[in-house]
């Protein structure tokens, strides 16, 4: 859609839209990329500038045939492989017992993160333990990489008496100090810079932690993203920052967030090494997080990468995708289906079967039965017990100031 010409013939703005909304026929562009048309550089003194192909390209490692090549594979240990299918068939099927228990009212809200699964898995596997989580509501996964157990997660999402942060935040907006998984942000793209502050004091202190952070196409279009890669790019702190570029910002399409043009290539705008990758491609993804890990550890300073996905599920347990997105959007995306592209990988390695993978589908769904069976010991949301009235005014402040005081007294807790 074009603004209105002026008498110059100029067209004073321009507003881009989706390339398809309902009852069009769903439109990507096609993938030409295949696994060894990009280098991978000496991450310890690579430049901006070398890479400037990785920005406007795209890093993967399995091919159509579900074989992994090229400079990228990460020569993952089947064992390793395995580990990452399950974390992710994990994160799928929690979402999806989760997302049916908001249905029938046993949670407030909730989101999922169908179709991206292996951003959170595959960029936390690729990390050391001790480094820092900065994620969007979109990483949940990043949890289970960690070891933090399902029933730990559901009395979050129910706000019960076991909830770690007391019913201070809404579901999903996970906060986990033993896995130095930082608060969910509910205002868009606060974690960016709080990031690559983070990042700077630990490379001030000198310790050996990496922060890594995530922020989404639409969010990206926000001042904390240019302040984040602006202080990335002149103090050089030890950070991954990446743009998951899932196409949809609620109903908003990714080209709002950029006027068309590609999200790893404004990272070289500001001096930082930055690559685009397929972000349905365990392998790849996890190569490149590790490729940044290794910078990062090396004193090189900050990575900047565009995670290229689709965001297969509806925005939240609140959203509608059909109302403003074309049918059979997901089956047209490029990048397929990251679970089943790794599962197949391992099955063209022999090292996976069908059977094997509905076995453990099977003994994971128990397992998330099993976990909100006990969660709700702990009370459930339409009864309770939920944390006392009183934790609204508490572990906050270190000095309650006056009109906070005022108002707990007024509530008499
Ligand atoms: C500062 C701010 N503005 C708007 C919102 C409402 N909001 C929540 S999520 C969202 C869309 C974000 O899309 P994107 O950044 O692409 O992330 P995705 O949901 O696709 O992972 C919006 C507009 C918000 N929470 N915070
Ligand atoms: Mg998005």
């Amino acid at each position: 859609m074009q603004g209105d010409e002026s008498d110059t013939g100029i067209e004073p703005y321009s507003v881009p839209t989706a390339p398809a909304r309902p009852g069009e026929q769903a439109v990507f562009e096609e993938w030409t990329a295949t696994p060894g048309d990009l280098s991978r550089p000496d991450p310890a003194t690579c430049t901006s500038d070398d890479t400037s192909e990785h920005a406007f390209g795209l890093v993967r490692v399995l091919d159509d045939e579900h074989q992994a090549s090229g400079e990228w594979h990460p020569e993952l240990s089947a064992d390793d492989l395995r580990t990452g299918l399950e974390f992710m068939s994990r994160l799928r099927i929690f979402d999806d017992r989760m997302m049916k228990m908001q249905r029938t009212g046993k949670l407030s809200f909730y989101m999922r993160s169908l179709g991206e699964e292996a951003v959170a898995i595959a960029q936390t596997m690729a990390l050391e333990e001790q480094d820092w989580v900065f994620p969007t509501y979109r990483q949940p996964g990043a949890q289970f990489v960690r070891g933090r157990s399902m029933v730990s997660m559901i009395n979050h999402c129910i706000g019960n008496v076991e909830d770690n942060i007391k019913g201070r935040q809404m579901p999903v907006h996970y906060s986990w100090r033993e896995g130095h998984f930082i608060s969910v942000s509910s205002p868009v793209g606060t974690q960016f810079s709080q990031a690559v502050g983070v990042a700077m004091a630990s490379a001030y202190k000198g310790d050996d932690q990496v922060t890594i952070t995530w922020i989404g196409d639409g969010a990206s279009a926000e001042g904390d993203y240019h302040y984040a890669l602006n202080f990335a790019s002149v103090f050089k702190p030890p950070v991954i920052l990446n743009v998951v570029n899932n196409q949809w910002a609620i109903s908003t399409h990714r080209n709002l967030a950029t006027g068309g043009s590609n999200f790893a290539s404004r990272g070289l705008a500001y001096n930082i090494p930055s690559i685009r990758v397929d972000g349905n491609d365990f392998l790849a993804l996890y190569s490149v997080t590790k490729w940044a890990r290794l910078r990062a550890g090396a004193g090189a300073g900050p990575t900047h990468i565009e995670v290229l996905t689709y965001r297969a599920a509806g925005h939240s347990s609140s959203d509608d995708p059909s109302r403003y997105r074309p049918e059979g959007e997901r089956e047209a995306w490029p990048g397929g289906d990251p679970i089943e592209r790794l599962k197949l990988h391992l099955i063209a390695i022999g090292e996976w079967s069908e059977e094997r993978h509905s076995e453990m589908e099977e003994r994971i769904d128990n397992e998330v039965m099993a976990a909100y069976k006990e969660a709700v010991t702990h009370g459930d949301l339409a009864s309770g017990p939920w944390p006392p009235a009183s934790t609204i005014f508490t572990e906050v402040y270190e000095e309650v100031p006056w009109h906070i005081q005022e108002q707990r007294e007024e509530l008499g807790k």
